[in-house]
């Protein structure tokens, strides 16, 4: 496999930023090709696991490129890559495993149940699953099938930058380690509580692992019978953003079609500059959310 560096980027990332283009002669490049489940797992998953090593260890993030970028393909890929890393899991009530993110024509967080995946607009950092209750999906993947020509570029900053950030304020680490009320975007069973109680830092498998998406937590504190969050909690937010957007910590590349990136889930918080799609060329990603089983 060869590592490259990719596109010219507004941030220097080349020491971050794992991109492996991937050779149709490695195991694991034969597994998720394959037309058929006759290629050997096995060997693919080994690949992987070597892989994924050095991205928890690491950045937290790995590209694999060069792949077809069909819908049809990346769907399979997606579903693959899922099964070789642990299971997927479902993405909302309707028990959905590979979603469509694109812009369906809604805001952030409108609603009852719209998400970041249904809208174009960038901004808010976050980690994926914080409407369902822990754990949190260990990993999540997105395929790029088509990419948007302006905007679309994805952000991302690793937890270890954060709580060094925080590590100056222990009034604040206090209060992220207490539970909030995540707003479950309408997921709940009929007539079940509309918020998750949990805390945004937190242990998971043995790491500090962060479930975070602001706009979820105000929308979950705003419900009938939910206490309004409290002046240090809102103090806690604040600093979390502070040391979440600090122009240093923050890593941007955009996804090529024929993309496929994993996503540590516990680590690093994401979210994409603001797109706007062309009629002929709407932008399309795949996303899986998966726990990681081994
Ligand atoms: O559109 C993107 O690049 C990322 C989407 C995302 O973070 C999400 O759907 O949760
Ligand atoms: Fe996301």
């Amino acid at each position: 496999m060869v590592s490259s560096l990719g596109d010219a980027r507004p941030y220097d990332l080349a020491s971050n930023f794992l991109r492996i283009d991937i050779s149709p002669t490695d195991q694991l490049a034969r597994f998720l090709l394959a037309p058929d489940e006759n290629a050997d797992e096995a060997a693919a998953r080994a690949e992987l696991i070597e892989l994924m090593r050095n991205v928890l260890s690491g950045p937290g993030l790995l590209v694999l490129t060069g792949l077809p970028a069909a819908r049809s393909y990346g769907e399979r890929a997606s579903r693959r890559i899922a099964a070789l890393l642990g299971e997927a899991l479902p993405q909302n009530r309707e028990g959905v495993l590979v979603r469509e993110v694109r812009d369906r024509g809604t805001g952030i967080a409108e609603g009852m149940r719209a998400r970041y995946s249904d809208s174009r607009f960038g901004g808010h950092m976050h980690t994926d699953g914080v409407e369902a209750p822990l754990p949190a999906p260990d990993y999540f993947t997105l395929f790029c099938v088509r990419q948007s020509e302006m905007g679309g570029s994805l952000r991302f900053v690793h937890i270890r930058d954060v709580l060094a950030t925080l590590a100056d304020w222990p009034d604040v680490l206090d209060v992220l380690r207490a539970p909030f009320h995540f707003d479950r975007r309408g997921d709940q069973e009929t007539g079940a509580r509309p918020t998750i109680a949990k805390p945004i830092l937190f242990t998971q498998r043995g790491r500090p692992a962060i479930a975070y998406f602001r706009s979820y937590i105000e929308r979950g504190h705003e419900h009938p019978g939910i206490p309004r969050l409290t002046p240090a909690q809102i103090a806690a937010l604040d600093g979390l953003d502070e040391a979440v957007y600090s122009a240093g910590h923050v890593c941007e590349d955009k996804l090529r079609a024929g993309e496929l990136a994993v996503f540590d889930n516990l680590s690093l918080l994401h979210g994409r500059s603001e797109f706007r799609d062309t009629p002929q060329c709407p932008r399309l990603l795949l996303r899986t959310w998966v726990r990681d089983c081994t």
